[in-house]
């Protein structure tokens, strides 16, 4: 199938030209969208020094420097279009310009640039509570089956959270797995951190006492972004681990609570002999667009500045009352030879206590980047080539 065939039918159709731009319509959006002038002098404006090697590059190509000067183009918010047409039968917008520079575009190359970039989230996010039933993932098909990984990757972007079966009971596995989501995002534990009940615990992970919810090295400026946790073997009694949907949480706060909680700074600290590390943060932050990013928050770490807000402590306690209501979480007793992968800005995970010294879970964190540069990719070749 040709890549570029779903383009087809939704390529630019009408045109208006404007002092400031066209107006084309794009069927597949069904409206019309404004291309300012210099947004096509920017598309005019391609680097071809490396054309047609540097798409197999390991950091790809997309090379489109500002005012290209090779190209002789300046780009200014000044410039007018004196005449533009569409030529249906070469598939290409033709431009000229007041000052007579003339430019074709690729009709397919304009819709892609204008349809396909990403400044919305390119999947669906689905706040989820106690009753949602998570779709369980067997290990060996998702490292084998790039079908199988997609799935698994769609599921963890909707959810911000998947559950796999059937994993080699192997302490290095987890390091495969890793590399087949994404990439390892190393920290001061190392590349890998083993929860393991020990008489001489350097952390709260490594005793057996329940872990109140929270999200992982909140006392870093930059927490990392994806945790996996590989059960080598379960406690004999308790040891569940709870999850908790912050997307759901803040459904059920009011407006005034997040208010306060995405604007008062908070500052989360870890201090021993052998790390001395600081995070602020505020516990909820959204971007310009109310769209959430995160979620920061760890009662163990947290040091509230004297000047915080009273009124910071109300909405805070009531922030800690929603999280634990248990029509939000999801306690699960994980089996051995599972795994699961939790999104560290979303989920808050805790542990209920447990009996015994012989639970064992490995775990280690990744990069969101890969892992959405890998399901990208998945993506591509499935709408190529769909699966049969
Ligand atoms: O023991 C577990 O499964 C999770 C422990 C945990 O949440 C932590 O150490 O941060």
């Amino acid at each position: 199938m040709n890549p570029r065939a779903d383009l087809q039918g939704s390529r630019p159709s009408s045109l208006v030209v404007l002092e400031s731009g066209v107006e084309v319509l794009l069927p597949a959006i069904a409206k019309p969208v404004l291309i300012p002038s210099f947004w096509l002098k920017l598309a005019a404006s391609k680097d071809s020094t490396y054309a047609n090697i540097s798409a197999e590059w390991t950091d790809g190509s997309n090379f489109q420097r500002f005012g290209n000067s090779e190209s002789d183009i300046s780009v200014c918010d000044s410039d007018m279009i004196q005449t533009a047409s569409l030529n249906e039968l070469a598939g290409t917008l033709e431009v000229v310009w007041r000052n007579g520079l003339h430019h074709e575009f690729s009709l397919e190359e304009l819709h892609e640039r204008i349809l396909r970039s990403e400044v919305a989230l390119p999947y669906a996010r689905v706040p989820w509570h106690s009753h949602t039933q998570f779709p369980e993932f067997d290990y060996g098909n998702v490292m084998t089956s790039r079908a199988s990984l997609l799935e698994l990757l769609d599921s963890f972007l909707q959810y911000g959270m998947a559950f796999l079966n059937g994993a080699p009971r192997d302490e290095s596995e987890i390091l495969n797995a890793a590399t087949r989501f994404s990439a390892v995002q190393p920290t001061h534990l190392g590349e890998t951190f083993r929860l393991r009940g020990t008489a001489n615990a350097s952390n709260l992970g490594e005793t057996a006492d329940a872990i109140s919810l929270h999200i992982d090295l909140v006392y870093k400026q930059h927490p990392p972004d994806i945790q996996l946790l590989h059960v080598l073997k379960p406690a004999d009694e308790g040891g569940e681990n709870v999850f908790v949907d912050a997307l759901q949480v803040i459904e059920q706060l009011e407006k005034e609570d997040v208010r306060l909680l995405r604007t008062t700074p908070v500052v989360f600290m870890a201090k021993s002999g052998t790390v001395d590390f600081r995070g602020v943060h505020t516990i909820l932050a959204f971007d310009d667009s109310t769209r959430f990013q995160s979620v920061r928050h760890n009662e163990h770490k947290m040091v509230l500045p004297v000047e915080t807000p009273i009124e910071f402590y109300r909405a805070f306690l009531r922030f800690r009352d929603i999280i634990e209501r248990q029509e939000n979480s999801l306690s699960i007793r994980l089996p051995a030879d599972s795994m699961v992968i939790f999104d560290n800005a979303r989920i808050l995970h805790g542990r209920r206590s447990f009996k015994g010294v012989d639970r064992d879970v490995v775990g280690c964190f990744l990069s969101e980047d890969d892992l959405l540069s890998k399901w990208r990719l998945l993506k591509r070749a499935a709408t190529v080539s769909p699966p049969g």
